[in-house]
């Protein structure tokens, strides 16, 4: 990571002298470094689809002009330093992604959180290729297979990948500059709730769905500013060997983490995410990678003094630079909002000094 220094440093310096630098430094690897100076002083917080919708209001996607408000904001006053959206459906075409919300909103609000001095990150849940079903239709193993190269469903996919580049590419400031992006696609593989999951292709197969977009998205498509982010979800028994069968590999892979939600008990959730960020702090910090919790939660908060009870105590040990809590949706929301029982624990959070939040970050 301390290469990002230098790199950043000497493009300072020559700036400084007015004289243009030789080497332009990756957008990507700009955020890297921002990202690894701001985990010096603790984590971010961030959360998913923060100005659609939230747990008692729906933003109903009107108007053109990205919204100002988002459950966190009427929590704490402040943004979440990070935002999450999805690209779920933009391989069909659709105006709307999975969670019905405008593409055109999605594109603006991104740029917005960027532009207020935001983190922005990027998840995809495509619909199966292969049935025409969602992207948790894993009935049948031979997705994968089916569009890599010589499979019934290549061409097609080739498409899908076109329109997430073009959306991509279209995530630009005002003044043309590409919006830096944590992107993370293919997550939670080491389930097999998705078609791209654990029981659903071999470690081949998943190799080579990766590298394609990756290659497509970076080498055919230029783009220099996505931070590929690797991550499967809370696990509880990584070790080198297995965590290794499905890792991209250290030149393509900038960010690794998990998602961690607490479905189960208490003390199962935190002996497994405890044993994983042991393992995973200690891989990243061995091969220079950032280190996140890049979606994490507990459905509906019913504990209200979760996040500084279960959750806090344990991020407090390992040098995560984010934790993004899923969104807030009616009947299913992770964060908090004002009306919540959990709201005073939230504002707890909030004020610990190493929680960063919007004000902080910038
Ligand atoms: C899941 C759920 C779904 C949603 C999907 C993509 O975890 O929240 O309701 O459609 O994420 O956002």
């Amino acid at each position: 990571m301390k290469r990002y220094k230098y790199i950043v440093g000497v493009t300072l310096m020559l700036a400084a002298c007015g004289q243009k630098p030789v080497v332009e430094i990756p957008l990507s690897e700009q955020l890297a470094e921002r990202m690894q100076n701001l985990q010096q002083r603790g984590y971010m917080m961030g959360h998913q689809d923060a100005p659609f919708y939230g747990v008692k209001w729906d933003g109903t996607y009107v108007g053109a002009e990205p919204s100002d408000s988002c459950d966190v904001l009427r929590t704490v006053g402040d943004y979440p330093a990070v935002m999450g959206f999805d690209l779920g459906g933009i391989e069909k075409g659709d105006a709307k992604n999975l969670d019905s919300v405008p593409f055109t909103r999605i594109h603006d609000e991104l740029i917005a959180h960027h532009e207020r001095g935001g983190i922005v990150t990027l998840s995809w849940h495509p619909r199966n290729p292969l049935t025409g079903g969602t992207a948790w239709d894993v009935a049948d193993t031979t997705v994968v297979k089916s569009i890599l190269p010589g499979g019934t469903q290549y061409a097609k996919f080739q498409t899908w990948m076109k329109r997430v580049g073009d959306f991509v590419e279209s995530l630009k400031t005002k003044d043309g500059k590409p919006v830096p992006i944590i992107f993370r696609p293919w997550h939670e593989n080491n389930g097999s709730w998705f078609w791209w999951g654990q029981k659903l292709c071999t470690d081949a197969e998943y190799h080579g769905l990766w590298n394609m977009l990756q290659d497509y998205l970076k080498d055919e498509r230029g783009f220099t500013h996505l931070l590929w982010s690797y991550s499967p979800n809370l696990d509880g028994g990584w070790n080198e060997e297995r965590f290794l069968k499905r890792y991209p590999g250290n030149d393509r892979v900038m960010l690794i983490g998990e998602d961690a939600y607490q479905w189960g008990t208490e003390e199962d959730f935190k002996s497994a995410l405890t044993a994983d960020l042991n393992f995973l702090s200690n891989f990243a910090e061995k091969n220079g990678k950032l280190l996140a919790l890049t979606e994490c939660g507990m459905k509906n908060i019913p504990d209200s003094t979760w996040w500084t009870r279960v959750l806090v105590p344990i991020m407090d040990q390992y040098p995560i630079c984010y934790f993004l809590l899923w969104r807030n949706y009616k009947e299913e929301y992770f964060g908090p909002a004002p009306e919540l029982p959990c709201a005073t624990d939230f504002k707890k959070l909030y004020e610990a000094e190493n929680t960063l939040f919007l004000k902080e970050i910038k």
